[in-house]
């Protein structure tokens, strides 16, 4: 744990947070600031700050992230489709320094992005 991560203490349970899934490997909860009817972060309880300081180990962490995120959001409703989006570093946004993967969806993102 990270004593400064705002992501490490919402893991610990020392913020609250809308939890929608949870194993000893990941915790997925609501985004506070959602940019689309459905706005998870799926989250390695690991802490390691981005894609470019992940490990072998933490990639494993991620897989088991991806392995999982079809069931997570089957579980949201998502049944038409959802986008993923990890940011890495100051020109990609990245405001949160603990490795998260955002699933959005419940509304059509066209060509907005991507
Ligand atoms: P990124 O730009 O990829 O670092 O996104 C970080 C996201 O984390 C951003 O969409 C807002 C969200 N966030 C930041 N602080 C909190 C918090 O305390 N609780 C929750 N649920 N989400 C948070």
């Amino acid at each position: 744990m990270d004593q400064n991560c705002i992501f490490c203490k919402i893991i610990a349970g020392d913020i609250p947070s809308t939890k929608v899934y949870e194993d000893e490997d990941m915790l997925a909860f609501r985004d506070i600031n959602p940019q689309a009817k459905v706005h998870v972060l799926v989250v390695p309880k690991s802490h390691f700050a981005a894609l470019a300081e992940m490990d072998a180990a933490q990639a494993e962490l991620v897989k088991k992230c991806l392995v999982k995120i079809p069931a997570i959001a089957e579980s949201l409703g998502l049944k038409n489709g959802y986008r993923l989006i990890v940011n890495q570093g100051e020109d990609a946004g990245q405001t949160v320094h603990h490795l998260h993967i955002h699933i959005i969806g419940r509304e059509s993102m066209g060509e907005k992005m991507l």
